[in-house]
């Protein structure tokens, strides 16, 4: 099994460093309010300018309620930072310093359409929908509890102290909140706000989401695994048995990608001497050719700033930013002067910043047999599992001398096998979830296998049944 080993200690060498799709986003309020004290569950103020929380010098309670609509955040990202953010107004003339706290809430509630006004302190009649001291809806649906229904534990803990300034909140709670928001929007209540609950004359005024000038802000970071890079390796040959590497971009926004062809920098015996490289657009046109990555200065320097420069001078790399929507692109990698030998060709995305992704990725090739098999490597990026869908297409391609009835094995990074399939419908399970992703093979014979990666480095095996050749595609897709 030398064979996926060694591209797969060549996958991990070229990782990128910083290859992980990361995002922020900063949410306004979906909605605030504030519980006033109330046996009677008459006060609210769902569209007033301020939220309060603490105990006022007439010695009742008040209680902040704010949320935050999170459904821009992927389902499968991990959440790895969260900071609420609001404005202090005023404070009560008892207060000195003291903490607030945000904990979860537990029941859906209101805004209604109550407006208490400037400053607001006391609230006003409540409006149908409103959240009050008793209602989570004004007037038909209650609190368990009086004064709303909340962790016991608070998420976040900030100590105040002077008005007319923005206070934040951030923790690891704060981060388990929106995380299991992102996972389970249905449970998505907000958090309450409690200041001193002790003292009279302590309660603070903050800006509400209604307020026109400094509003609450939720700041979120996350990560998304993703497919990082692809690199597959064959042997490359002539005519139409050059290595073709396919990938897609999908999203909105152009992706800047580096293309490279290795060959002599490769640790094995048979390596392509001098590889040559095409990226060329779905209708085939050329988009850049290169032979030898350094010999264009400003490629190179852009090459060189990827920090994935190739090893070797004689190996090809070219840096392009690809328009997105979906468009497919084909990576050709050849030998100079009609040179045979074992390539590597690989696409790399280089800013998982912009809203666009490597949708998949696909290499055409000519399978023969023990080491000339062809291999197709992915690397699954981030702190989630990636589902997956890898085919292995052969009698479905139009084209002469295809693989009749190819075998697909997924292997790990340490070259343990993960699954391995022959014809896509032999295992009912599988064929289901196959089918559920919509891009079934078209033939019987082909190969496929649907599995949740956790992060890390795979290997995908295309084989001829009962060591046969032929020209063969193999490709993998990220279904989240
Ligand atoms: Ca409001
Ligand atoms: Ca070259
Ligand atoms: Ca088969």
């Amino acid at each position: 099994m030398k064979t996926f080993n060694a591209l797969t200690a060549f996958l991990l060498l070229t990782a990128l460093p910083s290859a992980i799709f990361a995002g922020t986003v900063s949410l306004p309020p979906q909605k605030d309010n504030t519980l006033y004290e109330d046996a009677a569950g008459q006060l609210s103020n769902g569209q007033g300018p301020y939220l309060y929380a603490g105990r006022i010098q007439s010695d009742r309670l008040r209680r902040g309620l704010i949320a935050f609509n999170v459904s821009s955040i992927p389902a499968n990202a991990t959440i790895t930072g969260a900071t609420l953010s609001m404005f202090l107004f005023q404070s009560g003339p008892g207060f000195n310093s003291g903490d607030v706290s945000v904990s979860k809430v537990l029941r859906n509630w209101g805004e209604g359409e109550s407006n208490a006004g400037e400053p607001g302190g006391g609230g006003i009649q409540a409006e149908p929908g409103d959240a009050t001291w008793i209602h989570t809806f004004y007037s038909s649906a209650l609190w368990t509890t009086p004064g709303g229904d909340f962790s016991a534990t608070a998420s976040a803990t900030t100590p105040i102290t002077t008005a007319s300034m923005t206070y934040s909140w951030s923790s690891s709670g704060l981060i388990a909140d929106v995380q299991s928001w992102v996972s389970t929007p249905a449970t998505n209540f907000g958090w309450v706000i409690r200041g001193n609950e002790i003292d009279s004359g302590t309660a603070h005024r903050f800006n509400s989401g209604d307020n026109t000038s400094n509003p609450p802000q939720l700041t979120v970071t996350y990560e998304v695994p993703t497919l990082g890079n692809i690199a597959t390796r064959l042997r490359v040959e002539t005519g139409d048995n050059v290595l073709i590497g396919g990938f897609i971009v999908t999203g909105t926004e152009s992706k800047k990608v580096i293309v490279r062809a290795i060959g002599p920098s490769l640790p094995l015996a048979g390596a392509l001497a001098d590889p040559v490289l095409e990226l060329r657009n779905s209708s085939g046109g050329l988009i850049l050719s290169n032979d030898n990555w350094r010999d264009d200065p400003v490629q190179e320097s852009e090459i060189i700033a990827t920090g994935i420069p190739p090893g070797n001078e004689l190996e090809s790399a070219i840096v392009a930013t690809l328009p997105a929507n979906n468009s497919a692109y084909t990576a050709v990698m050849r030998g100079v002067n009609n040179g045979t030998g074992i390539g590597v060709v690989e696409a790399y995305d280089l800013d998982r910043t912009v809203d666009s992704k490597l949708g998949n990725i696909s290499t055409r090739g000519l399978v023969e047999t023990g080491d000339n098999v062809l291999i197709g490597g992915l690397i699954v990026l981030g702190q989630s599992p990636l589902r997956v869908i890898v085919r292995a297409l052969g009698p479905s391609l139009p084209v002469s001398g295809a693989l009749a009835d190819p075998t697909l094995e997924l292997r790990d990074g340490d070259g343990g096998l993960v699954i391995s399939n022959d014809n896509w419908r032999d295992d009912p399970l599988q064929e289901s979830e196959i089918n559920a992703t919509g891009i079934p093979p078209s033939n019987d014979l082909e190969s496929a296998i649907v599995q949740n990666l956790a992060p890390g480095a795979y290997t995908a095996i295309v084989r001829g049944v009962n060591n046969t050749s032929g020209v063969a595609v193999v490709e993998a897709y990220g279904l989240n």
